[in-house]
């Protein structure tokens, strides 16, 4: 019998209730799906039971299998033997979906032989984001509800549909007001009175039209070609539904299984599944729990309208949040607002946002010249220029005038916070938010403690970071924080390498090769060669620097590392005869450099800095790390993060490579110490409560 904890079986009248619950989720452990198997038997058994309800309790329908026993050796009963078991049931079995029916958890909905959905419920198969495929059916009785390419969009991109589309599609028999279970048991009752048949989803075959169409899984996988790139899963997802929805059930579903346990086992799957339980370990922060004081927040301020200030507040904006926009000039304010206005207005025209949505969005906001009016906000965000006398001026002036209760917060990439605190009379309420440009789309934020941060605005901004669905991960003071102090060590390697031989362009091809969204060179013209950098100071020691002197400044004025035409970047001989040149006058002989070389310089001084962050408390955990440049920059998901894949490729051999590459890239003690243990960043955070 199944844990009495997940599961209890109630009555109403001939209708027997399988109630399940098993928080925070509902997800398909073992006592799960035997509880399931328990409760098809016992009303089947039961002559006075003519119909079978199955319900969730909590906040949500099953979420699917329990990802926390993908490592483990698969328990009977297997999830595809309890939806069959489900669908063969002689009695009706009907169930209602709130909250979201995914992965397994559709596959169960879709194995009952009638669904009904709450208003809001979502469903979906996103077992292609963990890198894997349906393992119980979904493949196969997906399509046989909804028709073939709808069911192949669904399940090759994993994303959810609502209730309104999956009773328009045929996914969902009704939706339903109220409450779910009344609900389901008023439609138990229909189906028992009408005398209708259990009606099973795997015997349908009028929705498979297309399922010999091998036209339309060609032409949808070239379609998705670009979105595919470097991921197993969707590509063998496309393929296993275009080879098995023309054959027999049972064989299809044995197909599937294969596939699915196939792809569970690769690399891409336990990086995937590694960066989804990171994301929501980084939220958790020792010390700040549910019961600590928070700070309301719903009026923020934002003290500069440059490219970063007009993105945070639009974040802001488009969160509900009321705006007060601050700068000196009114030129740059009016720029600002202006991009505010642009954003909305593209929202509207792409239909991410309604008309209405952007007018209430853009009545929130308050553009003024005035800075007293900080003296209204319950967080005060600069983002004015990057250099500290400016950003401890204006926390002066923030001293006088924001409410003694209010938090004050920087958006510096780099600078020491500590340092901007100490200029006011209130450093507990000072906290770091680095927002990633375009801060209103990147969804990294990293939260930056200061020595005296106090728990409860690091509590209070964590909150926020939710409210305005960025990903927070928690950083202490140093300089760059997490990502940007691992980028400049990745600068100065694309620097040396550069030097010593290497082309811009072979480094970006290796880079972006590798998964990231864009190499060093190509970063560095989107970012603007420039920051920080002005005639009067520049050394010429560096390629970047030359560059700026040639007035080729990056992607803002047209050139960089690439010449730009119509925004497209072309390879430049300019460039490389000045490079060429820049090594004869440091009497560098240049040499070439291999892909694999290339990339082990691109990544493993950085994964080595990442070490350091760890071991110098910066980062509360190497998964964090990994948060950090999957959300932030665009590191290739399906490799886990820079930290993951370090433990996948062996921490000895990263140790012998970074010790090959000579003065510079001496390893961190703590990664010395986990190469030798036979250890791994993984086992690290275990350890280390992370
Ligand atoms: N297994 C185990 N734990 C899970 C889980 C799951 N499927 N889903 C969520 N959790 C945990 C999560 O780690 C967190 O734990 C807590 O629940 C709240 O989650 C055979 C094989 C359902 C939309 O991919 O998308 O079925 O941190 O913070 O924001 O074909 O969770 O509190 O300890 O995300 O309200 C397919 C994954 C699995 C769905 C809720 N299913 N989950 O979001 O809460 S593969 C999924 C989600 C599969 C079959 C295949 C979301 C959510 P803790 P949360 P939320």
């Amino acid at each position: 019998m199944a844990d009495e904890q997940v599961a209890r079986i109630e009555r109403d009248g001939a209708i027997a209730i399988c109630v399940i619950d098993s928080p925070p989720v509902n997800a398909l452990g073992q006592a799960v799906r035997q509880a399931l198997v328990d409760a098809v038997a016992q009303a089947n058994a039961d002559a006075a039971v003519d119909a079978l309800v199955i319900h969730c309790a909590g906040r949500t329908y099953f979420a699917g299998a329990d990802v926390r026993e993908f490592g483990k050796p698969p328990v009977p009963p297997h999830l595809p033997d309890v939806v069959n078991t489900i669908e063969a049931s002689a009695k009706p079995v009907i169930t209602v979906i709130h909250g979201s029916a995914l992965g397994g958890g559709l596959e169960v909905a879709m194995g009952c032989h009638f669904r009904l959905a709450t208003p809001a419920a979502k469903m979906g198969l996103p077992e292609v984001t963990l890198g894997i495929m349906p393992g119980a059916g979904g493949t196969q009785r997906l399509p046989r509800l909804i028709g073939v390419a709808k069911a192949l969009e669904m399940t090759a991109h994993g994303a959810p549909i609502g209730a309104a589309e999956a009773k328009e599609l045929g996914l969902v028999d009704a939706i339903v007001e109220g409450d779910p279970l009344q609900a389901a048991l008023e439609f138990a009752r229909t189906v028992v009175a009408d005398g209708t048949q259990p009606r099973r989803t795997s015997e349908r075959d009028d929705k498979l039209g297309d399922a010999g169409n091998a036209a339309l899984f060609d032409e949808f996988l070239a379609k998705n070609a670009r979105k595919f790139r470097g991921l197993d899963a969707p590509a063998a997802i496309v393929a296993l539904m275009r080879k098995t929805l023309t054959m027999p059930f049972a064989e299809a579903v044995r197909l599937e299984r294969e596939g699915f346990l196939a792809l569970r086992e690769g690399p891409q799957s336990k990086a995937l599944r590694h960066a989804f339980f990171a994301e929501r370990e980084a939220a958790k922060v020792p010390g700040i729990g549910k019961d600590t004081p928070r700070l309301k927040i719903e009026k923020v301020a934002v003290i500069g309208a440059g490219t970063m200030g007009s993105g945070i507040a639009l974040a802001f904006l488009q969160s509900g949040f009321e705006v007060i926009l601050i700068e000196v000039a009114q030129a740059g304010l009016d720029r600002g607002v202006t991009t505010i206005d642009k954003t909305l207005a593209k929202n509207v025209a792409q239909g991410r946002m309604s008309e209405d949505k952007a007018a209430r969005t853009r009545n929130a906001l308050t553009p003024t010249l005035e800075f007293e009016k900080v003296a209204e906000a319950d967080l005060v965000i600069e983002a004015v220029f990057e250099l500290m006398e400016v950003k401890q001026d204006i926390f002066r002036k923030l001293d006088l005038h924001a409410r003694p209760d209010a938090i004050l917060a920087t958006n510096t990439s780099y600078l020491d916070i500590n340092e901007i605190a100490s200029v006011t009379s209130r450093p507990q309420q000072v906290i770091g938010l680095h927002f990633f440009s375009p801060a209103n789309i990147m969804k990294l934020l990293e939260v930056v403690r200061t020595d005296k941060t106090s728990d409860s605005v690091l509590a209070s901004a964590l909150d926020l970071a939710k409210a305005i669905r960025k990903v927070a991960v928690v950083a202490r003071v140093c300089y760059g924080f997490i990502g940007n102090r691992m980028l400049s060590v990745r600068r100065v390697e694309t620097e040396a390498l550069l030097l010593a031989g290497a082309s811009p362009y072979d480094l970006d091809r290796v880079v972006e090769g590798f998964g990231m969204a864009m190499g060093p060179c190509r970063i560095g013209d989107l970012a603007g060669l420039d920051l920080g950098w002005t005639p009067e100071n520049s050394t010429g020691n560096t390629v970047k620097e030359r560059l700026c002197e040639m007035d080729r400044r990056g992607m803002k004025n047209g050139a960089g590392f690439y010449d730009y035409v119509d925004g497209k970047p072309q390879e430049s001989p300019a460039v490389l005869t000045m490079i060429d040149a820049f090594r004869a006058e440091k009497g560098v002989t240049p040499r070439s450099f291999g892909d694999e070389e290339i990339l082990q310089h691109m990544l493993y001084p950085m994964m080595n800095e990442g070490a350091k962050i760890l071991e110098e408390g910066i980062a509360l955990r190497a998964s964090d790390i990994d948060v950090v440049w999957l959300f932030g920059y665009g590191w290739p998901r399906w490799t886990g993060g820079p930290m993951f894949l370090a433990d996948q490729i062996g921490l000895p051999a990263i140790v012998e490579a970074l010790e090959r590459m000579g003065p510079g890239h001496e390893p961190a003690a703590l990664l010395r110490r986990l190469a030798a243990e036979g250890s791994s960043f993984v086992e690290y955070d275990k350890a280390n409560g992370g």
